[in-house]
């Protein structure tokens, strides 16, 4: 049986990767500090949905599935030692990294927040990636990155898979060319944070031969996939409050309860999206499809649709009646910009997509609806500046 460490295993997208892991018979080890749980109570706020502990998660999992899956309580940034020793006792054939601080707005509340964000980030990655040096075993790092990291500027193409063809001039006319990861151009300190882990990956790949992954991962919508609605006690975690509740999930618990739908400036901006659903199966088409050795880092953008902010706003006030607000935007962003998005090699390896059309209604009434009750309004206005008066 193969095995698979899910770093960040706690998390909105570890938690359901894990589950659809050991449904598919991969022997899964969840390694997570329980950070995010921390935060929520530094916050004062709490998923929507009322998600059991890690140990009641797996307890109830055995019972549903009667497949096991290990916990280690570690934290990626310092204990060095203890994942190292668990790596070489393990020896797991992939390790999964979700397990980083994913806020933008989190990341941008203050420079104790900024300062956090980075040390935890880029120390996690770099201790993952010495570890699997250390460890001297071959084992395929699959890493859950952002499509942040080409920024949200207008390319006047299609975002490519991570590389870019460039041509240049010499000095004596001649055109050489070369291929290059697509230049960063980071939105907040956490999107920055993606953009530096992208040049670890380069560099072990290169000198170290390791088999990387790295997925740039659109904005995760929706709640459920189809483990997680086995138990109650199964269930996902619905982020809605201003730091970490991702738009179109807040939308649609904003239309539930009747708030206007908090749309930042005119709504122009254009984000790729995915379904937790469908992030699941990429992740185990990556797992099931590891580089060769030598290599280069696969990179893969993992969206399957991209829709402008207002058009969202637009459709889910119409499916619920809800109206829209426009805010002054607290984010340092441009106020429109077009995005176009490849993604063809997910859909090669077979990925179908669930289309917004598909899912939003179910979410609504499944998740928004249902859980309305927990929500405390107080903790939905997005209040991190990303620049201070
Ligand atoms: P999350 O905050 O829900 O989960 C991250 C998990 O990692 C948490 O359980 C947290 O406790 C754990 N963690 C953080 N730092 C750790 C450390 N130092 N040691 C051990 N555990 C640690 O976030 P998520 O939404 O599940 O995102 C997972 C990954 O996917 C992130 O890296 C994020 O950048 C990426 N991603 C998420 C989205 C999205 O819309 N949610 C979109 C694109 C990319
Ligand atoms: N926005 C609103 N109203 C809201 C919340 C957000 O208009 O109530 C706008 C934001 O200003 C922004 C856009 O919606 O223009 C997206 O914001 P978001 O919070 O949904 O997403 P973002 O901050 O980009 O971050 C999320 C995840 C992060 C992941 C990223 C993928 O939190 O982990 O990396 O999506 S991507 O956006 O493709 O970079």
């Amino acid at each position: 049986m193969k095995k698979v460490f899910v770093l960040g295993g706690d998390g909105f997208c570890g938690w359901p990767s894990a589950l659809h892991l050991s449904n598919q018979g991969f022997d899964v080890t969840i390694i997570d500090n329980l950070s995010r749980r921390n935060i929520d109570n530094e916050l004062g706020v709490q998923s929507l949905t009322p998600i059991a502990t890690i140990q009641e998660r797996i307890k109830t999992w055995e019972e549903v599935s009667g497949k096991k899956i290990g916990f280690y309580n570690f934290d990626l940034a310092k204990d060095y030692t203890e994942f190292l020793d668990l790596l070489k006792e393990k020896k797991p054939d992939t390790i999964i990294h979700f397990a980083e601080q994913r806020a933008a707005p989190y990341s941008m509340k203050s420079s104790k927040h900024k300062r956090y964000t980075v040390d935890n980030n880029l120390s996690s990655t770099n201790n993952v990636l010495c570890a699997i040096v250390d460890s001297e075993l071959d084992i395929h790092l699959v890493h859950l990155g952002t499509m942040g990291v080409y920024g949200y500027g207008t390319a006047g193409m299609k975002i490519p898979e991570g590389y870019l063809d460039v041509y240049m001039k010499t000095e004596n006319g001649d055109e050489v060319s070369s291929e290059i990861l697509y230049p960063v151009n980071p939105g907040s300190i956490y999107h920055m944070t993606k953009t530096q882990d992208q040049l670890f990956f380069l560099y072990y790949n290169k000198n170290d031969k390791l088999r990387i992954t790295d997925l740039h991962q659109g904005i995760v919508w929706g709640t459920h996939t189809q483990e997680t609605k086995l138990n109650e006690k199964l269930i996902n975690r619905f982020d809605y409050d201003g730091d970490y509740g991702t738009v179109l999930n807040r939308f649609l618990m904003q239309a539930a309860i009747g708030y206007p739908l908090t749309v930042h400036g005119t709504g122009g901006q254009t984000r790729a999206f995915i379904h937790i659903q469908d992030s699941v199966k990429c992740i185990e088409l990556a797992v099931k499809n590891p580089p060769k050795l030598n290599e280069k880092v696969k990179i893969f953008n993992q969206a399957t649709e991209t829709h402008r902010v207002r058009d969202l706003a637009n459709l889910i006030s119409k499916m619920a009646n809800v109206e829209i607000q426009n805010l002054k935007n607290p984010r340092n962003e441009d106020a429109e910009n077009e995005l176009r998005v490849e993604n063809k090699n997910f859909l090669k390896l077979g990925l179908n997509p669930i289309t917004l059309e598909k899912g939003l209604l179910e979410e609504v009434k499944e998740i928004a609806q249902k859980y309305a009750h927990r929500c405390n309004k107080e903790k939905i206005p997005c209040e991190s500046l990303w620049i201070k008066k």
